[in-house]
């Protein structure tokens, strides 16, 4: 049976696809043969990378087979990316180059902290926070804190916190100097008259203790230790009876050089005898019922004994009648000072007994308590 062949079009696919860069041919429906094998052009993307280390494959253009999936360079980023937390950088995972994504690496940003803004480390410095621990931020940059004895400006560049005239220190010295080790001086002596113990501005007490520059009229043994630079004997007389003591006493001047508020420059010819109470002293004609002030006992005029004010007594019997007098017998006496006692303004006699001889019966008949005065 005789037939007619007719040629195959484009609908028709004459070679099978042999890879995946390779491409159908179909009939061109005027020619009996198959075009000429073709292959894909080099901008297809044959095959997807398989992971984030890897790069898309494309055809060559010249082979039909797709070829293996090149590695992604080292500078891709692959896995966590990068932080910064504290003062530690962490960078972002990277590729190889080999196809692995390799974790980052730590990084510390000291003397700088982490800026978490921009999860990166600072390289200049605004504020304290802006520098690792262990470092401050001196102008714009950070520097390692200062270790005890070290020189410094600011307490923020001492280890210890405590910058003391320039220097870092253990701690805070108070009117104590620093010593080269970082130490405070804890004494001082008081005529050494120089800052090595007491910071500037401060003096030294007799007690060997720093502090502010003795006032006028304190304790002193040389003229730097007091506010006015001046030490000086005076007499003092602190009750302000217008009596010193007959012994001088080293106490700071008054501003100027004169003496300080209740002292003298000269002793009074008659010496108080207890200069904490201003009714105690020489020449004190009153008297009075409760002990001196500071000093105790009841010499209020300064003659070495206490006299008494009232001494009579005044029993009211045996025919003393009469008034004045301390209701006690002759033999007890009058109260010492400052004691309280009876004391008889009048006895009367009303009556006689006689026996054998006749004597007044003298009888109280008008009494007061009181008490001892002296001086
Ligand atoms: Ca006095
Ligand atoms: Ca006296």
């Amino acid at each position: 049976m005789g037939g007619t062949c007719v040629l195959r079009g484009p609908s028709h696919a004459c070679r099978t696809v042999a890879g995946a860069c390779d491409v159908t041919e179909y009939c061109n429906g005027l020619s009996p043969d198959c075009p000429a094998d073709g292959v894909a052009s080099s901008s297809l993307v044959c095959a997807q990378p398989p992971s984030p280390c890897y790069l898309a494959s494309y055809c060559t253009g010249m082979s039909p087979n797709c070829p293996n999936n090149p590695y992604a360079p080292t500078t891709t980023q692959c896995g966590a990316p990068r932080t910064c937390t504290n003062a530690t950088l962490t960078t972002a995972a990277r590729c190889n180059g080999a196809g692995t994504c390799v974790d980052g690496q730590q990084q510390s940003c000291a003397p700088y902290s982490c800026d978490t803004s921009t999860q990166s480390c600072r390289t200049t410095c605004q504020s304290q926070t802006d520098c690792a621990q262990g470092a401050y931020c001196n102008g714009a940059h950070c520097a390692p804190k200062v270790a005890n004895g070290g020189m410094c400006q600011q307490n923020e560049a001492c280890v210890s916190g405590a910058c003391i005239d320039n220097r870092c220190c253990a701690g805070n010295c108070g009117q104590y100097t620093c010593d080269t080790g970082g130490t405070c001086a804890t004494s001082c002596s008081p005529t050494a008259c120089s800052t090595s113990q007491c910071r500037i501005g401060a003096t030294c007490a007799n007690d060997g203790t720093c502090g502010a520059p003795l006032a006028p009229g304190q304790p002193c043994q040389v003229g730097c230790q007091c506010a006015s630079g001046q030490c000086a004997d005076w007499y003092p007389d602190l009750d302000g009876d217008g009596y010193t003591d007959s012994a001088s006493v080293r106490r700071c001047s008054a501003q100027g050089g004169g003496p300080p508020p209740n002292h003298h420059s000269g002793a009074t010819s008659s010496a108080d005898c207890c200069d904490s109470d201003g009714n105690a002293r020489p020449f004190q004609s009153s008297y009075f019922s409760t002990p001196r002030v500071g000093c105790g006992g009841f010499d209020y005029d300064c003659t070495s004994g206490e006299q008494q004010r009232w001494t009579a007594v005044r029993p009211c019997d045996n025919g003393q009648c009469g008034s004045g007098g301390w209701l006690v017998s002759q033999l007890q006496g009058p109260p010492g000072c400052g004691v309280s006692a009876t004391w008889v303004l009048l006895c009367e006699s009303e009556e006689f007994i006689c026996n054998p001889v006749c004597r007044p019966v003298c009888l109280v008949s008008d009494v007061e308590p009181r008490t001892q005065e002296c001086h």
